[in-house]
């Protein structure tokens, strides 16, 4: 550190600009200097008890040492020897202090990389946690009505129609995949009940050209983006017209037309891939930025404070959104951080962060809308923290009634619920009606029905194609383990799946 002080040209730029400028020699600083006599090297000049620094000409008379009192270390920095004179050899004001010592309340700031730092006398910590904590953006109160001073984007008919029919379509999937899986038809799934604001409202606001990079609880950027529910169920039910070709687990959709990367469930992982993403945006001058979704458990990942580290200094376009939803699995926020959640870790890292209400899907649209325009226009990331509650299972591995009260989810589910509160809103406009919904859903329903027939009567990928797609050519230790399977294969034909072409 010392090492670093005396190489620092910003430092040394200060002093002489101090020297130069200010003059000097209060108060405590001169009567130093006269009970010392003339100064020279290897002096030094120590201030009145309420100044916390000491001042010493080193032994090389060019270099003047600063230290505050309560440190050990002296800050070196190589000065003109004229302007030690400057610094030390005129009188202006008493009580002016020379720019490193204080009398009568003077301030007194450092330059540090970064600004001007203000030194103080005492000795404050940084409190971990206020009183007070960071307020949440919404527009819309409980019966869909935007409060008086709400300050939102204004939205399209047509957009705000078609936002409510993809909330409503997404739960209306949740519903059927879930059946579907406690059927046994798929293996596994994991619902966005409580979150479809988030999940539309977000996806609405942005363009088709920014790159999303998801969680996996984001399947309705997905759908707003022209996802088919025939897509859908062909990733679920892992059959050759999936785009995964069968290799993952359902739910981790990805989509190269729609610019949405498949879903990548080891947590966090997804975060700093959408920062050297939207590096490269920058550095193509594309107009489009990056999004990327995780969790509040995920800001507990190293990957998610590399990410904003790194965006905030190479000042790339992405927005983080995280989806503050209380757990993760059976994790409460209450143990995963300590800190105002997740909103203040993005102000920490030096970026723009706001909180919203995630169950307000006009608070959402607005919030996007406006980051993306920051993101793009300033070339800067920001952090949007939006507060949830994940109303279903973490997912049919789960059952969330072992840890949180039924009472807490219900409430959740009815008094908060972001469908229904936008639904109000919509309604509230003359542009929904209780005809439409009913036969919205009925047909989604229908279409989600024989999408699923289809995807369960479609073949399987072929065996080969699991060792594709990686490697420009197989490598010898792959082509080994497909023998091998083969052979197993042929021996215990009962064991493995018929419909798998080998
Ligand atoms: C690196 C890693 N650790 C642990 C897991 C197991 N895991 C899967 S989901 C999950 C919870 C994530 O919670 P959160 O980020 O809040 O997202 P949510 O499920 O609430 O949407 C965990 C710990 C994982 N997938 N990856
Ligand atoms: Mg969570």
């Amino acid at each position: 550190m010392a090492g670093w002080f005396a190489r620092s040209s910003t430092l040394a730029r200060h002093l002489a600009r101090t020297s130069s400028m200010t003059s000097p020699a209060a108060g405590g600083c001169l009567s130093s200097i006269r009970r010392h006599g003339t100064l020279k090297a290897g002096d030094t000049v120590l201030s009145p008890t309420d100044d916390p620094y000491r001042h010493q000409i080193a032994p090389m008379s060019k270099t003047l040492r600063v230290v505050p009192r309560y440190y050990n270390e002296w800050m070196e920095t190589v000065i003109e020897e004229v302007s030690v004179a400057v610094l030390f050899g005129k009188e202006k004001k008493r009580n002016e202090g020379c720019g490193f010592c204080r009398r009568g309340g003077m301030k007194k700031e450092l330059d540090f990389p970064g600004g001007k730092v203000m030194f103080v006398p005492e000795m404050n910590f940084l409190p971990g946690s206020t009183s007070e904590r960071i307020n949440c953006y919404c527009v819309l109160d409980d019966n869909g009505q935007t409060f008086s001073k709400s300050k939102f984007q204004e939205l399209s008919k047509e957009d705000a129609v078609k936002m409510y029919i993809d909330m409503v379509t997404l739960q209306v999937m949740d519903t059927i995949f879930y059946e579907a899986q406690r059927q046994g038809r798929i293996s596994f799934y994991l619902t966005s009940i409580g979150e479809e604001a988030i999940n539309v409202a977000s996806a609405a606001a942005l363009k088709i050209d920014d790159i999303v990079f998801p969680q996996y609880r984001e399947p309705g950027v997905l759908l707003w983006r022209g996802f088919t529910l025939q897509e859908f169920a062909n990733q679920c039910f892992g059959n050759k017209l999936d785009y995964g070709k069968g290799r993952q687990m359902p739910i981790h959709y990805g989509s190269n037309r729609l610019n949405y990367y498949t879903v990548s469930s080891p947590i966090a992982t997804q975060i700093p891939h959408a920062v050297g993403a939207a590096y490269s945006l920058k550095m193509d001058g594309k107009k489009a930025c990056t999004i990327t979704y995780f969790g509040d458990g995920g800001t507990s990942e190293g990957d998610f404070h590399a990410a904003l580290n790194f965006a905030a200094v190479m000042e790339v376009p992405v927005i983080f959104f995280c989806r503050n939803n209380g757990w993760a699995i059976s994790t409460p926020t209450t143990e995963q951080f300590r800190s105002d959640g997740a909103v203040v870790r993005g102000q920490a890292y030096g970026i723009h962060s706001i909180r919203i209400d995630g169950n307000d899907a006009l608070a959402v649209y607005s919030a996007v809308h406006a980051a993306r325009e920051m993101a793009i226009r300033e070339s800067r990331p920001i952090l949007i923290e939006a507060l949830t509650y994940r109303v279903g299972h973490h997912s049919t591995s789960d059952d969330s009634t072992k840890y949180r009260s039924t009472d807490e989810i219900e409430h959740w589910r009815t008094a908060r619920d972001p469908v229904s509160k936008f639904r109000k809103w919509v309604e509230g406009n003359g542009w929904w009606s209780d005809v439409a919904e009913e036969e919205h859903r009925n047909n989604t329903r229908k279409e989600l029905l024989r999408a699923i027939q289809m995807a369960e009567r479609t073949q399987k990928p072929s065996l080969s194609e699991l060792f594709t797609d990686v490697y420009d050519q197989v490598p010898r230790n792959l082509q080994e383990q497909e023998r091998t399977l083969r052979e197993i294969i042929k021996k215990n034909p009962n064991d493995y799946p018929s419909d798998v072409p080998v």
